[in-house]
């Protein structure tokens, strides 16, 4: 008994089917690595941004600046200094205050050497270049009691005193003196 062999396609037929299939595999992963890089482009451009990219207006505007060895924090906009002047501290010698709930801008630098600004629990690390402002932002999450430290540290090896040029991020009672979240 003989079994009759399946029909053989011709050879164009061959090419058109696996022309298909190439084109197929090939436009797929296309459309997605671009939707990929069009969500990762834009979300590492609102980085950039800071918070507004997000729909939040920054409560406080901080300059962050490394020395050999400790950090300085200087309040860039009115209501920061009117907090400080509430608490009457000394705002540059290594506490930085942050009301309960607030989203803090800060803007990263040196005066020296290259030091990085680290905060572990809020997620922050970001190099403090001389003669360039690194931008970045943290919150300080909801719920988080009044007086609770969050220490600072740098992470960049920048000398002797590197290992003790540490900080305290301190959370005060949430401040009638906040600009308002923008709408
Ligand atoms: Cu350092």
């Amino acid at each position: 008994m003989s079994t009759e062999p399946p029909p053989r396609r011709s050879r164009v037929e061959e090419a058109r089917h696996w022309r298909r299939i190439e084109w197929t595999w090939t436009i797929i992963p296309i459309i997605l690595v671009m939707i990929v890089a069009g969500l990762s482009t834009t979300l590492l451009f609102n980085l950039d941004t800071g918070p507004t990219a997000f729909g939040a207006d920054p409560n406080l505007n901080v300059d962050v600046t490394g020395h050999q060895w400790y950090w300085e924090f200087q309040y860039t906009d009115p209501y920061g200094s009117q907090l400080s002047n509430g608490t009457g501290q000394d705002f540059s010698n290594g506490t930085l205050w942050v009301p309960q709930n607030a989203i803090v801008w800060i803007n990263v630098s040196s005066a020296d050497v290259v030091h990085s600004f680290n905060i572990p629990q809020l997620g922050v690390r970001i190099d403090a270049i001389p003669g360039r402002i690194n931008h970045y932002w943290f919150t300080i999450p909801s719920g988080t009691a009044v007086g609770t430290r969050f220490l600072a540290q740098c992470t960049e090896f920048c000398g002797a005193g590197h290992y003790d040029m540490r900080a305290w991020i301190i959370v005060t009672p949430a401040s009638s003196l906040l600009r308002p979240m923008s709408v």
